[in-house]
């Protein structure tokens, strides 16, 4: 059965973000730093394509360790109509999680850490024959302006495993991953004296997955469920945000 997440002591809204004093603040940073500073990889040279659909294109590396694959995986998506603060709230907040995830069976808040960063337990629907996995990862979200010539104004949000007392592993196989989401907004500048519209407004998006299954799991059976669901998951997650916000003010 399906159950929403529960938003378990979620901070007021005074609370502060994450703040340098924070035991997971350094780990945070350098994982953000990471992802934004693989967004300029060649990828026509050390990737593979394995979808293509429109403007989506999903690359991924082969790779494996201890004949356990963990082929990192990386998708640019280009949306009309929506912006990066938009693709990147949707994507972060748990509220919204169970509504556009279809490889989870339940989503949960074990610790709020600051406004902008949790910690959740996920259950991921089980595929035979592997054994039923979970995730429990910390998920922050992040806006970077951008300086004036050379980056532009960036949204990232990071997922990135982690440990908690509260929630040992016992029961699944504990899957390991560092994913990103990174977003940038092209905005198309309207004719004199007109309001921005959903029109004039495009986002690119990043997405990248290392994961590591935790354990065996028969890689041609893998390779085959990331191809066909990394995929279904970026068009799915943004026509969720598409009609999620259509009617709403755009959020810049
Ligand atoms: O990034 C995504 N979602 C985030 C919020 O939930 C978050 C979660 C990431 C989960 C990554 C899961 C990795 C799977 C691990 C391997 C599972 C082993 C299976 C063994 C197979 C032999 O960052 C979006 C994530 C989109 C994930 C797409 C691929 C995941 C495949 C997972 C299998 C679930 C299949 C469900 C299909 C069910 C059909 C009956």
């Amino acid at each position: 059965n399906k159950r929403a997440a529960i938003n378990k002591d979620k901070p007021s809204s005074t609370h502060i973000s994450l703040s340098p004093e924070h035991k997971y603040f350094t780990e945070v940073n350098q994982i953000v730093s990471h992802h934004l500073n693989q967004i300029n990889d060649n990828l026509e040279e050390n990737w593979t394509c394995i979808a293509e659909d429109g403007e989506l294109k999903v690359y991924k590396k082969e790779l494996e360790e201890d004949g356990i694959v963990i082929d990192p995986l990386k998708a640019i998506h280009v949306v009309k109509g929506i912006t990066g603060h938009e693709v990147c709230k949707y994507f972060w907040d748990i509220e919204y999680r169970m509504e556009w995830e279809a490889t989870l069976d339940s989503s949960e808040v074990i610790e709020w850490l600051s406004d902008d960063t949790f910690v959740s337990h996920n259950v991921i629907k089980r595929v035979w024959p592997a054994s039923q996995r979970d995730a429990l990862f910390w998920s922050h979200i992040q806006h970077i302006a951008g300086d004036q010539d050379e980056d532009p104004d960036r949204w990232i949000v990071v997922n990135y495993s982690t440990e908690h007392d509260e929630c040992p592993s016992t029961k699944y196989v504990r899957v390991f991953m560092n994913v990103g989401m990174v977003c940038e907004t092209l905005i198309k500048p309207p004719a004199d004296g007109c309001q921005i519209s959903r029109d004039d407004i495009t986002c690119k998006i990043i997405y990248t997955a290392e994961v590591n299954p935790g354990g065996w799991a028969p890689a041609s059976v893998l390779r085959a469920v990331y191809k066909r669901e990394y995929p279904k998951f970026l068009k799915r997650f943004t026509s969720y945000v598409k009609t999620k916000t259509s009617n709403l003010d755009i959020l810049l």
